[in-house]
């Protein structure tokens, strides 16, 4: 015969609930409501440029609060670096968008014939990018290696839109199966310069003058 065995039951937990902190959405829904109520009161039934006026101001000041707010609730700082949680929305399409090169300037492509596949599948492992701002304006610029036709650096002009100064900052590197490159400042002079790998070429070091030049 099993016999079920009983505890003595203790006085209930109390149960506490720490303050809430409005999430992101909240706070950036709770300036959209007073936009909303701006809109309502300037284009609805009764129509008033004073109350769009100060609804305007109001949600004005809710955004801004908010977006104080999150900076200082997210951001996380440490020795030489921040980041921030991204906040992916729940509703709407989420991801990447695709930008066409005759909209961002970026037409590079990595070519590899077949015949040189074909002689050293080394070179089918690829190539790589290196992103910096080369030229100090608080901008990434990219670097794309490539396997023939030689490499191309694009400065960015903000916008999604860029310049290729491949030629004028002289990292053109023709004539070498480039695959990897990156940026770092080498010689501790406060810019990035440039590394660039490629096969049975070595590696390649070019100092930056500050401005997006290379030596
Ligand atoms: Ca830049
Ligand atoms: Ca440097």
């Amino acid at each position: 015969m099993i016999r079920k065995k009983t505890y003595p039951r203790g006085p209930k937990p109390e149960v506490r609930r720490s303050k809430e902190i409005p999430s992101a959405e909240a706070e950036l829904s709770a300036g959209r409501r007073a936009l909303n109520f701006g809109y309502r009161l300037s284009f609805g039934p009764r129509r008033s440029a004073l109350g769009f006026f100060l609804s305007f101001q109001l949600g004005s000041i809710f955004l801004a609060c908010s977006a104080i707010f999150l900076l200082a609730q997210e951001t996380e700082t440490g020795p030489g670096y921040r980041s921030r949680a991204l906040h992916v929305p729940s509703v709407d399409k989420i991801g990447f968008t695709r930008l066409p090169g005759r909209l961002t300037g970026i037409t590079f492509t990595n070519h590899l014939h077949d015949a040189s596949a074909a002689a050293n599948q080394i070179r089918m492992n690829g190539s790589g990018v290196a992103a910096g701002d080369v030229d100090g304006d608080g901008l990434c610029d990219l670097y794309f290696c490539c396997l023939e036709g030689g490499n191309y650096l694009y400065r960015n002009l903000g916008g999604w839109h860029f310049e290729d100064i491949t030629d004028r900052a002289g990292v053109r590197c023709a004539g070498q199966y480039s695959t990897g490159a990156v940026f770092a400042d080498v010689d501790g002079d406060g810019d990035l310069d440039l590394l660039v790998n490629s096969i049975g070429g070595g590696t390649r070091l070019f100092l930056n003058d500050g401005k997006g030049n290379f030596l």
